[in-house]
């Protein structure tokens, strides 16, 4: 049987805002395509985010994708900030009566992929959305190209772009319809997966004259790490040796032993380090979720978090609008998300500049940096307002972050 050339929601992307769109548009009986350039593979093997706030967690449960998460997943009860070789600990549970869950972005994907095949439902890989053919009324079609090359257009009712950053969607809006927000920070980060059982039960986030360091883990036997690096670093320059003796150093703590046990390190790659916002998220009916309309940068772990609670708002608005015809919640789906987006732009901008080494610092930019850390672990008000943060900030039915 060929495939569907029509559908509800014709969904670009088979990434986290992808498939969670879809899933939930299946919940509330809307059709959706989602159309995906790489292979099952490719997408599956993919390795970036690892926390999963509070809500993303609960939202996973309530739509049946819970039970591999709450089997593998570790539940995490606060983090240590590490300022030269002096670690605190934030206390999110005593601090806001919530947990983060690490569970990497790959098994979140993985999850959503079997429960979409399970449920026998369209989802193209090797499937290129080579056009997007949008206006600011009633068109939505795309034009797709398979792994034979053979194209064919799909007509839809909307179009959800949740092609990450460097996908088609935002480029189908004219410039003049958007505003662009883009910072550069001027360093990356070199991360790592290592066979090797975390250097602590928690994550480390450290801020080392060197620079910065973070302890996170996929399991209780593989370690992910990241080091500060230049923006155009090699990974070529970084020897498996070179690498555990950064993180030795970095993460010496009095009172603390590294820990660090050194395994075989099976991916390595440089994640550059970016802020960026596009507004509105929407055009016609084209609306953009996911990284396809904000980056930040991942010391703040929201750019996942961030996605997922996109498409929890798309998907209502379409309900809304499929149900009853109301465009109301589509027509402030953008502004409602931007609201929640400047929040995790705020944060995660705080986090990185509080943790990491910036050349152009002075010694009194340095003494500020602490200061931070001292107000941050000595404050409650201070450090509860980190852990909410951290923990993810709830948002009301229109999206709207309770700061
Ligand atoms: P994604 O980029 O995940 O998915 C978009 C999908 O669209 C991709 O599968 C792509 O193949 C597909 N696509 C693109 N163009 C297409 C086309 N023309 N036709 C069909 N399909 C197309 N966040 C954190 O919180 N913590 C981290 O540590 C972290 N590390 C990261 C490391 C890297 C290298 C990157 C790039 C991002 C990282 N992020 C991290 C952020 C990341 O997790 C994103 O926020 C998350 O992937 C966003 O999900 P999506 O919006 O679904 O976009
Ligand atoms: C990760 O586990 O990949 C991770 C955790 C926390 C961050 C960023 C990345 O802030």
């Amino acid at each position: 049987m060929s495939p569907a050339t029509r559908t509800q929601v014709a969904v670009i992307g088979a990434g986290p805002a992808g498939l969670m769109l879809a899933h939930l548009l299946h919940e509330s009986g809307i059709d959706a395509i989602v159309i995906e350039s790489r292979s099952r593979a490719y997408v599956e093997g993919r390795v970036r985010a690892g926390v999963l706030e509070h809500q993303t967690a609960t939202l996973l449960e309530e739509s049946g994708l819970g039970e591999r998460m709450r089997r593998e997943g570790l539940v995490h009860r606060g983090i240590e900030l590490q300022f030269g070789d002096e670690r605190r600990r934030i206390d999110f549970e005593e601090l806001t009566g919530k947990t983060v869950t690490v569970y990497g972005q790959q098994e979140v994907v993985k999850d959503l992929i079997a429960a979409r095949l399970a449920a026998k439902l369209d989802l193209r890989f090797e499937c290129e959305v080579a056009g997007i053919d949008v206006d600011s009324a009633n068109r939505a079609a795309v034009r797709v190209r398979d792994a034979d090359g053979r194209e064919a257009a799909i007509e839809a009712d909307f179009i959800a772009g949740c092609d990450g950053f460097h996908g088609p969607s935002r480029a189908a809006i004219p410039p003049r319809d958007i505003t662009m927000y883009d910072h550069v920070f001027p360093f990356a980060w070199l991360g790592i997966l290592a066979q090797s059982p975390p250097v602590s039960e928690e994550l480390i986030y450290a801020n080392h004259e060197r620079g910065f360091a973070l302890v996170s883990m996929r399991s209780r036997t593989v370690s992910r790490m990241y080091l500060q690096c230049r923006n155009d670093e090699d990974p070529a320059l970084w020897p498996d040796e070179r690498i555990w003796a950064e993180l030795r150093t970095r993460l010496t703590a009095v009172g603390a032993s590294t820990g660090i046990v050194e395994g075989v390190i099976f991916q390595k790659g440089v994640t550059p380090m970016r802020s960026y916002v596009c507004d509105p998220m929407r055009y016609g009916r084209l609306y953009l979720a996911g990284d396809s309309a904000h980056i930040v940068p991942p010391t703040g772990a929201k750019g996942m978090n961030l996605a997922i609670a996109d498409v929890r708002i798309l998907a209502r608005a379409f309900a809304r609008y499929f149900a009853t015809g109301s465009t109301e919640r589509l027509d402030g789906y953008s502004q409602s998300c931007l609201q929640r987006i400047w929040q995790a732009q705020r944060f995660s901008t705080y986090m990185t500049r509080l943790l990491h080494r910036f050349e152009t610092h002075t010694p009194f930019d340095r003494c500020v940096q602490v200061a931070e850390f001292e107000h941050l672990t000595s404050s409650r008000a201070a450090a509860a307002n980190l852990a909410a943060s951290y923990v993810g900030l709830p948002y009301t039915e229109d999206a709207r972050v309770v700061a």
